[in-house]
């Protein structure tokens, strides 16, 4: 049996919980390296999902029947498990959501009643779409202005820019904390703490970094932050916000409906406290108590050796991907992820990712909805492969042997 460097790392033992590891797709088996797009779910989280609908599935905060209380206490449990695992300070500040862009909409139509013309919102040249077009949402209707931290060619910021374009102006600092389509990881610390010496709010777009490192929202002193479940072994369609209560309690709600009132008349409204004043409506209560689980999932296996394995990974697949003559690399900073966005010389990335599927390799290919950054480097879109730590230096070898292949069939 294969024990990783990493303590306590059995890598054989972790793939045998994840079934659809040792599916087949195309004849061959399955090399899952789309673990950006969302990751795989082991049975421990199924498992629960299957408990929810066979034994307990009612609407929760409304009954008093037996089935209600119990899925009421396993989803505000889920919640507690959020607070605990970022550290939050109550659990009163852990929003449920439908995921990462929902957080992030929920944070930008908050704002809309707090900027006026003249304000800025600073957001960063690696951002994903959902990090972008909110932004310009809050814009028009504001009149702020929308200003963009540059990046090098390592797909870095450019942090001394940065620090240019903060001022007193500045009310709302969004940034990711690792880069989806290259892997980098950005300094939030200081992104955070320079933002503050100004007075603006930072929120921090989490759902690349979450599959990966265990966030400390306190110690990061960070206003807000988001992440999905679908990205760290949970369902789809469930995600969190986590808010400082002072804010939360400063922002409006983003939607009105059931659960998040205290009182209606037809006169007035008055809201719920939080966290309901935000959750409006009957929520993906299954999804909620899976997120929970897949945390602890997580937790078992130890951010630690995740992060140590998964760099040696990414190490191993850098060096056997540069071999490839032609092939160049798009994200090169030292501070990255298990991430790795590449092309062929004048291959497109487009007939790379079919070729690759054919021999049942899954990468993405595109724009990987971060446009800018691919105007940056000229490229219509990159190869990406996302490892997680189940994935093997096997798997790597796998995808290097069919890259290879796609480029000689290609040229
Ligand atoms: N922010 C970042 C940094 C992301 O990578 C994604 C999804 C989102 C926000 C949106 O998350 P959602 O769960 O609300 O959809 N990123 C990707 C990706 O890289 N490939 O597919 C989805």
């Amino acid at each position: 049996m294969k024990v990783n460097s990493s303590n306590n790392f059995n890598i054989d033992k972790i793939r045998k919980d994840f079934p659809i590891l040792s599916r087949k797709v195309n004849g061959k088996p399955l090399v899952y390296l789309d673990n950006g797009a969302t990751s795989q779910t082991p049975t421990q989280v199924i498992d629960v999902i299957v408990d929810y609908y066979s034994n307990y599935n009612a609407n929760i905060h409304r009954g008093v029947h037996t089935l209600s209380q119990e899925a009421t206490d396993k989803y505000e449990e889920a919640r507690h498990k959020i607070q605990k695992h970022f550290n939050a300070k109550h659990a009163h500040e852990i929003i449920m959501t439908s995921g990462t862009t929902e957080s992030i909409n929920l944070v930008a139509h908050g704002f809309g009643s707090l900027l006026t013309k003249g304000d800025e919102i600073i957001v960063s040249a690696l951002e994903h779409h959902s990090n972008i077009v909110p932004w310009q949402m809050l814009c028009e209707k504001t009149g702020a202005t929308l200003i963009v931290i540059p990046m090098n060619d390592a797909g870095e910021l450019v942090m001394g820019e940065y620090n240019n374009l903060l001022s007193e102006n500045t009310k709302l600092v969004f940034v990711n904390h690792i880069s989806n389509a290259l892997g980098t990881i950005n300094p939030i610390e200081e992104i955070i703490e320079k933002a503050h010496q100004v007075g603006a709010a930072v929120l921090v777009d989490g759902a690349q970094a979450c599959p990966h490192v265990k966030p400390d929202v306190q110690a990061l002193d960070v206003d807000f932050y988001v992440a999905s479940a679908h990205k760290m072994c949970g369902p789809t369609g469930v995600g969190m916000l986590y808010g400082k209560e002072a804010w939360l309690n400063k922002l409006p709600p983003y939607q009105g409906g059931g659960e998040m009132i205290a009182d209606v008349t037809f006169e007035k409204t008055t809201y719920a406290d939080l966290p309901h004043k935000f959750e409006a409506g009957t929520p993906n209560i299954c999804g909620g108590i899976a997120f929970g689980a897949a945390i602890d999932y997580l937790n078992g296996i130890g951010f630690e050796s995740i992060a140590a394995y998964e760099h040696e990974l990414l190490e191993y697949a850098t060096k056997k991907l540069l071999e490839i003559e032609g092939l160049k690399i798009y994200g090169t900073s030292k501070n990255k992820t298990s991430v790795i966005s590449f092309n062929l010389e004048g291959i497109h990335p487009y007939d790379v990712g079919t070729i690759l599927d054919k021999l049942g390799i899954a990468v993405r290919t595109g724009h990987h909805c971060a446009q800018p950054i691919m105007a940056y480097f000229k490229i219509p879109g990159t190869i990406r492969a996302s490892f997680a730590f189940y994935n093997t230096k096997e798997e790597v070898d796998v995808l290097v042997e069919g890259v290879k292949k796609a480029k000689m069939m290609l040229t």
